[in-house]
């Protein structure tokens, strides 16, 4: 593999660039199997090409943020043909970057193939990505239009060869586990979520009658954490004031904890609809532009604002609600459309890039919350390491496959497995994997048992966090059962093969290192097609266990 280093031929040692309004210095090492670059720059840099090198024929591609993908692409896919999530209303949500970067593929933070890995081990203050240019391959840095008058360290970029992608992405996870002196949370969770079976239309007469079945059943249930999504809110950004026909905030709380869960409580800690109490009351703490505030997304129809996170005050309004939420006696806070920190516009700060921002108010939010769990969604990942507990690694699941029994194509069960699977190389590096919830339910729900089977078996053989979002009147002793096994298989050090294709389209293999030796291995089938392993056939849509 020929690689440039900012534009010249790479070769160890120490190099200096200059730019149009900005200066680079930089030490590049080299061994048989890899480069490691770091170094500083001053000025404004803009965007800066780091690395170039000839594209491969297929590559994994990695989405900025939780709900983004990771997939396999060829440098022609096209930004549109990726999944087809919300993104028409709210492109911001899918990349920082300006649109005419995104008609070709771009990667966030990394890409991998089979042969080689080129990743940035952090994302502190720049935003670093691929882009795909004629028949190269383009690493860059974006500090978009941050000045920087004392030397800054450059986000260190990795490059490595010999191996599959599979095992590539592990080293590089090993490294950005490294750079970030990353702890794991000893506490795996284990829990309930109100989200994909009430989604919005939560009420509490539901919080109650599913504390009642989980604090009824505990040996089927095993939950150490009952968390109450979105729902319970009055508005977004107002989150100590619940909704009518709540018992307030610290009720809720308290109706958990008395039954002996741990509580937990959703929030979007960033964001401030048009509509709320927050905004009405402190526009002037919004992310602007052209002195008013800057629309980010929308949501809950309505336009939601960005929070500007290097404000003073509205650090102070972040601290004082998270501790506020955990005096009420929340204990595992899951923080959501977090992108919306990372939002480009003008702050109270100046010079500081939107990936900074963003930092300093996760940053706020991790203190305030002191040791118990943050999980981390919607959220720019490698940004996120390190500060977060658990984190989203995929788009949100649902209760059906792939497109709804009314045609819509959206979020889906299918692209959230999928990712949880080519993002396991995150788990217990980066963070703990969320692969979001399991959704067990044979009713009222459009889900086939094999399919439910699938994600909640994949799930544990990942030992990823394990959240059922159903309304547990629902479940019976099977699908009791099925948890009950999907909690099982969990615990040991999972890998997934086939990323690259290996066992065919979507079929993927995980291997288990048991904590007493030993392997499980289990066969996940994605696809529409059957498809086998070692000579045993796997049925479209399932899973299968292989034996040791
Ligand atoms: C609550 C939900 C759940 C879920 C989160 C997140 O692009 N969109 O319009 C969009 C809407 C909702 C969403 C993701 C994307 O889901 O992932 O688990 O907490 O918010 O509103």
């Amino acid at each position: 593999m020929t690689i440039h280093l900012f534009g010249k031929p790479a070769r160890a040692g120490r190099l200096v660039r200059r730019y149009a309004s900005a200066r680079l210095e930089a030490v590049v090492e080299r061994t048989a199997r890899r480069y490691l670059v770091r170094g500083t720059v001053t000025g404004r840099p803009g965007r800066i090409e780091v690395f170039r090198t000839a594209a491969p024929r297929e590559f994994l591609l990695n989405n900025w943020q939780s709900w983004g993908p990771m997939q396999r692409v060829t440098p022609s896919t096209r930004f549109p043909e990726l999944e087809p999530i919300v993104r028409d209303r709210n492109p911001y949500l899918f990349s920082p970057l300006p649109d005419e970067l995104l008609r070709g593929p771009v990667s966030d933070y990394f890409a991998a193939w089979d042969g080689g890995l080129a990743g940035f081990l952090t994302s502190r203050v720049g935003h670093p990505f691929f882009t795909v240019e004629g028949a190269d391959l383009v690493g860059w840095i974006d500090y978009f239009d941050a000045e920087f008058k004392d030397p800054m360290a450059i986000e260190p970029l990795v490059v490595l060869k010999d191996g599959s992608a599979g095992t590539l992405l592990e080293e590089y996870g090993r490294r950005v586990k490294r750079a970030h002196r990353v702890r794991i949370n000893p506490w795996n969770p284990v829990g309930w979520c109100s989200w994909y079976h009430y989604f919005g239309k939560l009420g509490w007469p539901d919080v109650l009658e599913n504390l009642e079945t989980a604090a009824g059943d505990r040996t089927s249930f095993h939950f150490d954490v009952f968390q109450v999504d979105d729902g319970y809110e009055t508005d977004i950004g107002d989150w100590m004031s619940a909704k009518p026909g709540y018992p307030g905030v610290g009720g809720l709380a308290e109706a958990i904890t008395e039954r002996k869960f741990r509580a937990g409580i959703w929030a979007a800690p960033f964001s401030a609809s048009e509509t709320s109490r927050l905004f009405a009351d402190h526009p002037g703490w919004m992310v602007s532009e052209g002195g008013r505030p800057k629309p980010c997304y929308k949501g809950w129809g309505k336009t939601i604002y960005a929070l500007d996170t290097t404000h003073p005050e509205v650090k102070g309004w972040l601290e004082a609600t998270f501790r506020a939420l955990r005096k009420a006696g929340f204990s595992y806070l899951k923080i959501d459309f977090l992108f919306a920190g990372a939002m480009t516009g003008a702050r109270h700060k100046k010079n500081v890039t939107p990936i900074q921002a963003y930092r300093e108010g996760l940053r706020v939010i991790r203190r305030a919350s002191g040791r118990d769990f943050v999980l981390g969604c919607g959220a720019p990942l490698l940004p996120s390491v390190g500060l977060v507990d658990g984190m989203r690694i995929g788009e949100d699941t649902a209760p059906y496959w792939k497109t709804r029994p009314s045609g819509f194509q959206g979020p889906n069960a299918y692209f959230a497995l999928r990712n949880a699977l080519m993002r396991q190389f995150m788990h217990r590096a980066f963070w703990l994997n969320d692969p979001d919830c399991l959704l067990l339910r044979d009713r009222e729900i459009e889900l086939t048992r094999h399919e439910r089977e699938l994600y909640a078996l994949t799930a544990g053989a990942l030992d990823n966090m394990i959240v059922d979002s159903d309304r547990l009147s629902l479940l019976g002793p099977v699908e009791k059962g099925l948890l009950g096994t999907a909690l099982a298989l969990r615990g040991g050090r999972a890998r997934v093969g086939g990323l690259m294709g290996e066992f065919g389209e979507d079929i993927y293999l995980i291997e288990s290192r048991r904590p007493g030796g030993g392997k499980a291995r289990l066969a996940a089938n994605l696809s529409d097609a059957a498809g086998s392993i070692g000579g045993r056939t796997i049925a479209p849509r399932s899973a299968l266990r292989l034996e040791e």
